[in-house]
Formats: structure tokens, sequence, C-alpha cells
């Protein structure tokens, strides 16, 4: 007998009006402005003027390359919840509904809270820094970020001795995500998306809790309407639209290493001499330099970030710990 499925559920987005999108999406943008400092009566004006963040400072460790353009840095994504294909996201991700949006702190922490997107924001200015983002696939951009420290939302929350680990988790919700949906277009992984970190590599003043990019609220398809950023490691280690950040004792289980230990462990340092099972990693491409002439880059241990973060790992075997 055949397994006869109902049609997939349609997204509540697929059927939402246009001008419902753009109100949610208004409001998203005007609080998030809103928080990184503009008065209300600025608000339409900011909002209209493409979602500018004014006054932005530029905050420590940005790159002086020249960044991948706007065009490529929001079509060309991994973001699978909205399909595996690079242009999946962009086409995709349009209507995703990131307002209201909350991020749930819990677990080994003395000030445990469910913060609106808005209130965290209040807490938190904002700084652009421009770094380097290193995908497991071996190319490479280069991308003005927007947002703040992890480190300092971390010391908010105050850890307990107890952790050790910190885990993120991207919002579950099929409705929206076509790639949580039964089928191929998530390539099979589990969800929701889950990511970690060690307590010191989340305290790293290099990780950034991301809201923007080009000076602008964060598009849908680069992780809305906030992600991490963690330039010393592989790209599948930034995850996207956070709604869950868990202190533990344990290394959570993420969701790559869950997929294939074989090929992804938990640290994921950028690392050019230690070879993807499947392919190396001495070298990237730069994302736009694609032509005939454009020579590969070499990839930098800890994607060039090493003085910054060697240190953390001294003393470990980083081709057991990769
Ligand atoms: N939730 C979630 N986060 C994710 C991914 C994903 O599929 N789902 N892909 C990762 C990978 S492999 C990369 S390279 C970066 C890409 O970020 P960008 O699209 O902003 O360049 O997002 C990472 N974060
Ligand atoms: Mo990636």
């Amino acid at each position: 007998m055949f397994h006869i499925r109902k049609p997939p559920d349609i997204a509540a987005s697929e059927i939402t009006p246009p001008e419902i999108y753009r109100r949610r999406r208004f409001l998203r943008d005007a609080g998030i402005l809103a928080a990184a400092g503009i008065t209300g009566s600025l608000l339409p004006a900011a909002a209209d003027a493409g979602r500018k963040f004014p006054n932005l400072r530029k905050g420590p460790f940005s790159l002086d390359e020249k960044p991948t353009s706007y065009k490529d840095v929001t079509s060309y994504n991994n973001f699978y919840e909205f399909g595996s294909g690079k242009g999946d996201p962009s086409e995709h991700a349009g209507n995703f509904r990131t307002f209201p949006w909350s991020v749930a702190i819990e677990g080994e922490v003395k000030k445990p809270a469910v913060y609106q997107l808005e209130d965290l924001l209040k807490h938190h200015p904002l700084e652009e820094r421009v770094y380097r983002l290193r995908c497991v696939e071996a190319w490479s951009m280069v991308v003005p970020w927007v947002g703040f420290p992890l480190r300092d939302l971390v010391r908010r929350v105050e850890p307990t001795s107890r952790a050790k680990y910190v885990e993120f988790t991207t919002l579950l919700d099929p409705a929206q995500m076509p790639g949580q949906r039964p089928g191929l277009l998530g390539a099979g992984l589990d969800w929701p998306y889950i990511e970690g970190l060690r307590l010191d590599e989340a305290m790293h003043p290099l990780a950034l809790l991301a809201v923007g990019l080009y000076g602008e609220v964060l598009p849908n398809q680069n992780g809305a309407p906030i992600r991490l950023v963690v330039p010393w490691k592989y790209g599948f280690k930034s995850i996207k639209s956070i709604v869950k950040i868990r202190f533990v004792e344990k290394q959570p289980l993420t969701t790559w290493v869950r997929a294939n230990s074989r090929e992804y462990g938990f640290y994921s340092n950028v690392n050019p001499a230690v070879d993807h099972p499947r392919w190396s990693q001495a070298a990237e491409r730069r994302i736009g330099e694609d032509s005939l002439f454009s020579p590969k880059r070499k990839t930098l241990p800890f994607n060039g970030y090493a003085d910054q973060v060697a240190s953390l790992y001294t003393g470990m075997d980083l081709k057991k710990y990769f």
C-alpha cells in the first residue's frame, strides 16, 4: 500500500497578505532600530530609509579587506530550514515572520529569562564589525556585521559554576520553514538546528550576536532576527534565527555532529592542516571572485584569527578535537 500523505502544510506566510508582512517587518525593524537608540518620532523615516542603523560605531577586530557584495552576501546562503540550495533561503525566506521574537535563556544561569528581542537590544549597544566567514565547503566571504559581543549577554545572565558549554537552538516551525518538513529539501538534518560553544569560547570578545549586516536590519536569509557569528570556526557554527540559549554541563550534541560525526566535529575551528574526509581545507574561493583568473586563497589557521584565539586551545590535539 502506498503511504498517502496529506498535502504539505501551507505555510501561514504563503497566505498572509503582503500588507500584513510589510507591517510586521516594519514593526520588527522599528523595534530593533528603537532599541538601537533612535527616538520614536524618527522611526518611520528611519525605517523607510532602507532600514539603516544610523551612527554605528566601529567595533574592534574589523578586517580591512573589501566586503563581499551585498548581493552575494544576501543571495548565496546556507540556511537549510529554507532548502539546501544556495538560492533557496533568499527565495523562500522572504515572508518568514521575525516579529514578535523572543530568546529564552535557560539552564545553568542565575538569571534565566525570556527576552523580547527589543528588550535584549536595549541593554546592548550595537557596533559594526567586518569579519571573514569561512564555510566548511571551502568558500569564504567578508561581511560587515552589526551586532554586540555574545559575552556581554553571557555576563548579564550570570552562568553558575556548573556551566561549561552554551547550546544554541534555531526556531522550529515547519509551517514556515519548508526544509523542516518531511522530504528532501532540508537534506535530512534533524530539527531544530543546534549549535554549541565551550563557555570560554562564548566569552571570547570575537564572538558576536548579529542583528544586521551592511548597516541594515538582518535579511531573513542571513538568520534574522538574531544569529551568532563565530569567525574563527567553520560557518555552520554561526547558527541563525536563535530562539534559545542554554547553559549546560555537558558538551551539546550539535546538528552536524549528529548528522555525521566522522566529517564534522564539535570544535570545527578553521584549520587548513586538517582536511574534511572528502575534500581539502587548505584553500578557499572567495565568493564574488570566481573567474578563471582568480586564484584560490590560502586558508589561514583559525580563519586568520589565530593571534586572538589560538590560546583557547593550547595543549589540545586539534586533529583529534577537529
Ligand atoms: N539555523 C541554521 N543556521 C545556519 C545554517 C543552517 O542551515 N541553519 N547554515 C550555516 C552555514 S553552513 C553557514 S556557512 C552560515 C552561512 O551564513 P550566511 O548565509 O549569512 O552567509 O550559516 C550557518 N548557520
Ligand atoms: Mo557553511
